[in-house]
């Protein structure tokens, strides 16, 4: 009689989601069941520190007994009107985020990709009744190496042909060049008045923590005031702290004409995004012109708030700079004890080293590695083959930290 290992909690989940769910993710086999601070624990009950903080949206750490209070006592009053009426939180929440960021009016939507696509419409909206380019010949700049979502609007921008390979024809009306070139972008405001904005992350999360010299945003920031061009500053995973500021564009001082944000504004919890522009520019929609279902509910609107101020009173950007030059000060002395660390790079707690390629792995030596971290209790995954982040909760303590770098020296030596 044939002995059949018994099938645990972890592969029976990981079967149900092959079995039942698409196949668009190739996830680290952990199976997550409880989070709390910078720790998960997995269905045997394995604890690990979570080195990924859901991309950046669990800045404030998991179940941040403040937010989740908070989404509890809202959610037991009032979850969702629709906007068809008013109600007692949004506008409480849209001057919240006004005063917080710097801006004259917020529009709240769910995901990243919504702030995105809320971004690109408002820019459009500008560049024909403002700017006055001519009708649907408007277009917006980015810079190669952008993800900022999976919607149609945003692979459209993708240079990842696993991005956009068979989902054309993509959106018209997009000019692509590459990231931290501020002649190409000069270049292109120079050569074209149809220019309408120009949207770019401050650090390129997905590109694999890709950050651009100092005084690039300056310079971006310069040029799109010279050429009446929109700066719109793709923050979603760079704002809220996460690169030791309140948001990046504050590393060189510049405000952006918008400002897209999401993922840690609801600290985790549900997907709140916002746009924050001028009046001059989020007054070019009008009623019934855009909007959402679940867009700026209370629930939404209570959480962020409460998110939000987490990050004021832990001092979350402030601790995120500290810890972060523990981070990186612990893997450049790692880079100089093997070549397998072949650089480190990031801002704050948004980290990546970059791995040199083991030739017996075939280009799957960052995935390896992935593994053997989750082994010894930290969880992160590698972005574009040969780039590991590492962003974990911005509530990390020094000891934690240092817990953390030891797991990473630990299991990188042993490689
Ligand atoms: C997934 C990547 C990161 C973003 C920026 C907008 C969005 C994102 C700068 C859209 C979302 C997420 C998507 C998530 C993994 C993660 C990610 F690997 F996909 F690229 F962070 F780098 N702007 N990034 O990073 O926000 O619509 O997802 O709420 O699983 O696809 P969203």
């Amino acid at each position: 009689m044939e002995t059949t290992t018994p099938v645990t909690a972890t592969d029976q989940a990981m079967q149900l989601e092959w079995h039942y769910g698409a196949h668009n993710y190739h996830p680290i086999p952990a199976v997550l069941t409880r989070g709390e601070g910078v720790y998960v624990w997995d269905v045997e009950e394995k604890r690990y520190f979570d080195f990924l903080s859901a991309y950046s949206a669990v800045s404030q750490g998991h179940c941040h007994p403040r937010i989740i209070n908070a989404m509890i006592q809202q959610a037991q009053r009032l979850t969702l009107t629709s906007r068809a009426f008013y109600n007692d939180k949004t506008g409480l929440c849209e001057k919240y985020l006004c005063e917080f960021f710097g801006f004259d009016k917020a529009l709240i939507m769910n995901s990243g990709a919504e702030g995105g696509e809320t971004a690109l419409k408002l820019t459009r909206k500008w560049a024909y009744l403002v700017k006055g380019i001519p009708q649907n010949e408007a277009k917006v700049v980015f810079a190669a190496g952008n993800f900022w979502g999976r919607t149609l609007a945003a692979i459209s921008s993708s240079t990842d042909p696993s991005s956009t390979n068979d989902f054309g024809p993509l959106l018209p009306g997009y000019v692509i060049i590459p990231y931290n070139d501020l002649t190409a972008l000069e270049e292109t405001f120079k050569r074209d008045p149809n220019i309408a904005g120009f949207m770019v992350e401050p650090i390129q999360g997905e590109a694999g923590v890709v950050v651009p010299h100092d005084g690039y945003l300056k310079g971006v920031r310069d040029l799109c005031t010279q050429y009446n061009v929109l700066f719109i500053a793709d923050e979603v995973q760079t704002g809220i702290g996460r690169t030791g500021k309140r948001i990046a564009c504050d590393h060189e001082s510049v405000k952006p004409d918008l400002l897209v944000l999401g993922k840690a504004l609801s600290g985790g919890t549900m997907p709140v995004s916002a746009v924050l522009t001028s009046d001059e520019v989020m007054l070019t929609i009008k009623p019934g012109e855009h909007g959402s279902t679940y867009g700026g509910n209370p629930l939404a609107c209570v959480v962020t708030m409460e998110a939000l101020q987490v990050v004021l009173d832990e001092k979350l950007a402030e601790n995120a700079e500290s810890m972060g030059k523990i981070f990186r000060d612990r893997m450049t002395a790692l880079s100089q004890k093997t070549e397998l660390v072949k650089s480190v790079r990031g801002k704050g707690l948004l980290n990546a080293i970059v791995i040199t390629e083991r030739p017996d792995l075939g280009g799957e030596t960052a995935w390896e590695i992935c593994l053997k971290l989750k082994e010894n209790g930290l969880l992160t995954k590698p972005t574009h083959g040969d780039k590991i982040r590492f962003a974990p909760p911005l509530v990390i303590n020094e000891d934690q930290m240092h817990e953390a770098c030891d797991i990473i020296e630990k299991t990188i030596l042993a490689f």
